[in-house]
């Protein structure tokens, strides 16, 4: 007997023939299946005994759209707009039984089906945007036919996953069941048979206010920033309403074939993949995370108080620690705030806050401590703080319970020997503010610490839904170590002839969330100034000092948005430029003979990336982390790198290294020492080498 190698099966039941795929883990329409699905379609639509059809999946969810490992090959047909045109033309009804997630070609494969059966618990979904396409099987052509203009434009830019309900309200899907999908599948499938078919291309498009859609197509441009996809999405559906069905289905296939190959769509795939492969940390390969239920948190700041309610959300019993009665109930007060702003916004509901707030303890004894399985110390950002902490959780709690530290530049080697005899336990956590938000954690393993305890705060990330990103102990890791670097070109601009407005414009049309000064007003101007003091005493003397000008802001009391100014002033949360910070940074130019010169954008942005890859190139070189896709995904999650350029270093080897070499030489040129242009970054560009030729997990060093 051989075994049958296609992820395609049917079986008929009372007439219907269930077309089955099984291709793990997510049923991805690649080649097989495609082909698999063509010849399962064919057979069942000229078996006479076949009077309707029903595609589902088997597994965790329904296709999860193409085969993403596809792009960028020659593509194989059959294609998946052939396969979803014999469905539609089909004589006989074919409903799509849909479980987990239909999403890309797979919701497209649905909305090409005569029905839609859908599980409560399933969501659809085009997400294609994020990966810097558009869908390319008649999603933009055919969604619009189904839900109207307006509700296609949000869901083909958006990329949005819509729960089963409100699929159906929209009119996405037929019908929605609570139990056994493939039953009422069939039976659905079989009410159809003789009546006329409902075919999606064929429906006319609902009228819609021309000038409401123009309004939300410039929301959305103005959203987008430098991301190609979304443009051309709005684009693909105005024109459903413009072109024929035929002629719009093959203008979308031209945009989707076009934006598979640019560069913009390249870099979300990596950033895609480098997503996923980051939670395998190749240290950690031979390491047992310890068991976890009980966490403790210290300090109920702002940001003990995320990490709290982040906790919270993960399932975990969560017990806050504060110095005394007042701060403990003030903590208390902030977790609330929290938990009813998640309310408000819609991300929780009265009976999830609830069961939450059974899950929490906020005290002032610290002795509650030693019944955790993991404390993480959110303290004041203050080494001798931080010091005389551990040593009490070194007394408190028994061995084998993780202590980590949310500090942010501190040394973790110094605040690990404080926990005398317990340094194997010590671990960074270094979450992102919001924390109960921001998907990003930087877990820092120290050389002291066991690589089971680090396992466990890596465990813990993924558990709360976050992006770990394992590194090693050197001032600021990852992230704040490359925006070190990188603020001080940006501080040289103003001395050298440039306003603050001018910088932050420069670096968010490159893509940045937020220019360096923008984010320097929120965070507060005297994080970096107390930063800068501290490392005083040793900083290269022959190196150009960038902090005057913030100095100076500081002085004057100017610590940001928390003050009213900083860089710029604030009226009721508004951002005004003010001209006594521009007086202030005139008074700089004559002094570095720069008065007035015109503002160059262009080179600033070539400037700022390749300090930000120089960076990388030596926290590659120095093992602080063992993959360049880890320092793409700290930078893009925790500081606004734009997604569609794929992170610095993907940056950095797709225009190639010797024009980043060539870059950090003129750097070095214009700010001397301190810039010179990294050993690793100089080998790779000789040899015509890439970043991504080191991503086997081992120090290139
Ligand atoms: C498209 O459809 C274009 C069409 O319009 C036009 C065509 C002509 N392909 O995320 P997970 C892998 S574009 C290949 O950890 P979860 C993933 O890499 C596509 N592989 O699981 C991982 O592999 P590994 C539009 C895929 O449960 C494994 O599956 N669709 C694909 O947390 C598990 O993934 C999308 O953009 C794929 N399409 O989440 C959906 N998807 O184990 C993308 C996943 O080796 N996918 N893999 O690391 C998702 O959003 C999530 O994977 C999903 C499951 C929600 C489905």
């Amino acid at each position: 007997m051989t075994l049958s190698t296609s992820p395609i099966a049917t079986r008929l039941e009372q007439g219907c023939a269930v077309i089955t795929a099984n291709n793990p883990p997510v049923n991805a329409l690649g080649h097989a299946v495609r082909a698999g699905l063509m010849a399962a379609l064919r057979s069942a639509l000229a078996d006479p005994a076949v009077s309707s059809v029903v595609i589902t999946c088997a597994g965790r969810t329904f296709f999860a759209g193409a085969d993403i490992r596809e792009f960028g090959k020659p593509s194989q047909p059959p294609h998946l707009g052939k396969v979803l045109d014999l469905i539609e033309q089909a004589d006989k009804p074919i409903v799509a039984a849909i479980h987990g997630t239909a999403l890309g070609g797979g919701m497209e494969l649905a909305l090409a089906c005569h029905a839609r059966v859908i599980e409560a618990t399933a969501k659809v979904g085009l997400p294609e945007v994020k990966l810097g396409l558009i869908p390319g099987a008649g999603g933009t052509q055919r969604t619009p036919r189904l839900i109207g203009l307006m509700a296609a434009l949000d869901l083909v830019t958006s990329g949005r996953h819509v729960g089963a309900a409100e699929a159906k309200e929209l009119g996405l899907v037929d019908h929605v069941v609570a139990a056994d999908l493939e039953r009422e599948a069939i039976d659905y499938a079989r009410s159809l048979v003789g009546k006329p078919l409902r075919r999606t291309g064929e429906l006319s498009i609902p009228a819609c206010d021309q000038a409401a859609f123009d309004q939300a197509a410039m929301r959305i441009i103005g959203r987008a920033r430098g991301q190609l996809s979304p443009r051309i999405a709005i684009e693909a559906v105005r024109s459903s309403a413009t072109a024929p069905f035929r002629g719009g289905l093959m203008a979308e296939r031209l945009l989707f074939q076009e934006l598979v190959r640019s560069d913009q769509s390249r870099a979300l795939r990596h950033a895609f993949f480098a997503e996923r492969e980051v939670q395998r940390a190749p240290q950690l390969a031979s390491a047992t995370p310890r068991s976890l239920s009980r966490v403790g948190v210290i300090g109920a700041g702002t940001m003990g108080a995320g990490i709290a309610m982040a906790l919270l959300d993960g399932g975990l019993m969560v017990t806050v620690v504060e110095n005394d009665a007042d701060a403990a109930a003030r903590g208390r007060e902030r977790i609330d705030g929290l938990m009813a702003r998640a309310l408000r916004s819609g991300r929780l509901s009265e009976a999830g806050r609830d069961e939450r707030l059974k899950r929490l303890t906020v005290t002032d004894d610290f002795h509650q401590l030693q019944a955790m399985d993991l404390v993480i110390e959110a303290a004041f950002e203050d080494m001798a703080v931080k010091k005389e902490i551990f040593a009490r959780l070194a007394d408190v709690t028994p061995k084998g319970t993780v202590l980590a530290t949310n500090t942010s530049y501190l040394d973790i080697n110094e605040i690990a020997r404080a926990a005398a005899g317990r340094e194997a336990d010590v671990i960074g956590l270094h979450f992102f503010s919001p924390a109960n938000i921001m998907r990003l954690v930087e877990v820092v393993g120290p050389a002291s610490a066991d690589k089971d305890a680090v396992a466990t705060g890596f465990a813990l990330a993924r558990r709360l839904g976050k992006l770990p990103v394992l590194c090693g102990v050197c001032e600021g890791f990852v992230g704040n170590r490359i925006l070190a670097q990188w603020r001080q070109i940006a501080e040289f601009a103003l001395e050298d002839g440039a306003l603050p407005e001018e910088v932050d414009a420069a670096l968010e049309a490159y893509g940045l969330a937020m220019g360096p000064f923008a984010v320097a007003d929120l965070a507060g101007l005297d994080i970096a100034a107390s930063r800068r003091r501290r490392l005083a005493g040793t900083r290269n003397p022959e190196a150009r000092y960038s902090g005057a000008i913030p100095d100076k802001l500081v002085e004057l009391g100017r610590l940001g948005q928390k003050t009213g100014a900083g860089f710029y002033r604030y009226e009721n949360g508004a951002r005004r430029s003010d001209p006594e910070v521009h007086a202030i940074i005139r008074s700089f130019w004559p002094h570095t003979g720069m008065s007035d010169t015109l503002f160059d954008g262009e080179l600033l942005q070539r400037r700022i990336r390749a300090v930000m890859v120089n960076e990388g190139a030596k926290i590659l070189a120095e093992g602080i982390v063992a993959r360049p896709l880890d320092i793409d995904l700290v930078l893009i999650h925790g500081y606004g790198f734009p997604a569609w350029r794929g992170g610095p270093m993907f940056e950095a080897d797709a225009i190639g290294l010797p024009q980043i070499l060539a870059d950090m030489e003129e750097v070095h040129a214009r700010f001397g020492a301190g810039w010179e242009p990294a050993p690793l970054l100089k080998e790779l560009a000789r040899t015509n080498g890439r970043f991504a030729d080191l991503g086997d997990g081992s120090s290139p060093s």
